[in-house]
């Protein structure tokens, strides 16, 4: 009898993942994602493979086994090659909310991207404020555009602090909007959305589309 051991598919696409982006070899990085999109759905591809290997090639830096280099160029290339693997078919939501997202003084865009995405295909239209803005951008446009839900994704902690000022600056304007957080120092730390004052925090794009069908249930749309 043949003693097979059990493979786990997601660990080989990490591993295919991880060396085709420091390689820089979009096309085999891109072959990678279109297998793991014959075992798995657009967003489990995110959560299961992108995500995972991103993460590795960041500890890899952190231990200086990659270089800034390769991790810029490991962004870049997931960036362009995340449209092929997204689902295109949608229609949008005829009672919607008022939906904006940005990355807030951060520039690690490629989260904020994905999760407008799924937004997207999942019928929502959301207003891009693009990256790295300030607080008070961030303010001034959800107000103008009489925005209620802004969804702010950051990836560095001196970012997630910053919602803080946005909270402040929104109170200072009367403007009662819901803010969303996700990104890294809201997964290390469970608390840091309370303390910045956000509303709720996600740590994945199914809990972004969660919690913005659980804000519409609770206005009754
Ligand atoms: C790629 C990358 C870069 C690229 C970014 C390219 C781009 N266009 O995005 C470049 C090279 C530019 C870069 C630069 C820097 N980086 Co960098 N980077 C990364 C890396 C490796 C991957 C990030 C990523 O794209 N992940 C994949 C995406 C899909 O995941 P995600 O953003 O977390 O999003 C998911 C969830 O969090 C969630 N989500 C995200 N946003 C939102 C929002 C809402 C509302 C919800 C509900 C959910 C949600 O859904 C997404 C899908 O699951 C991380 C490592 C890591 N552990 O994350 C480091 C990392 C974030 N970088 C780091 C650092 C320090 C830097 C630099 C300061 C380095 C330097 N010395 O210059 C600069 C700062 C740039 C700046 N001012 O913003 C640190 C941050 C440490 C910290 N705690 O502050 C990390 C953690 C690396 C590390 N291990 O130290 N980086």
């Amino acid at each position: 009898m043949e003693n097979q051991l059990p493979v786990d598919d997601a660990a080989i696409y990490i591993k295919n993942m991880i060396q085709s982006l420091l390689s820089v070899n979009k096309i085999r990085a891109k072959m990678t994602l279109m297998e793991a999109s014959t075992a798995y759905q657009p967003i489990e591809v995110v959560e299961k493979v992108i995500v995972p290997s991103l993460e590795q090639i960041g500890e890899g830096w952190t231990m200086d086994k990659v270089s800034l280099s390769q991790v810029y160029m490991s962004g870049k290339i997931c960036t362009e090659i995340l449209h092929d693997i997204m689902p295109q078919n949608h229609t949008i939501r005829k009672k919607q909310l008022r939906i904006a997202i940005a990355t807030l003084e951060d520039f690690h865009t490629l989260g904020k991207q994905i999760v407008k995405s799924f937004l997207h295909s999942s019928g929502y239209e959301v207003v891009d404020y693009g990256n790295g803005r300030s607080a008070g951008d961030l303010v001034s446009l959800t107000i103008k555009d009489k925005i209620e839900v802004l969804l702010i994704s950051v990836l560095m902690l001196p970012s997630a602090l910053k919602v803080k000022e946005v909270r402040r600056k929104m109170r200072e304007n009367q403007a009662a909007i819901t803010i969303v957080v996700g990104g890294a120092p809201f997964n290390f730390d469970d608390k840091l959305y309370e303390e910045v004052e956000a509303d709720y925090a996600g740590r994945t794009v199914s809990d972004a589309i969660n919690i913005i069908r659980s804000i519409e249930n609770s206005r009754g749309l």
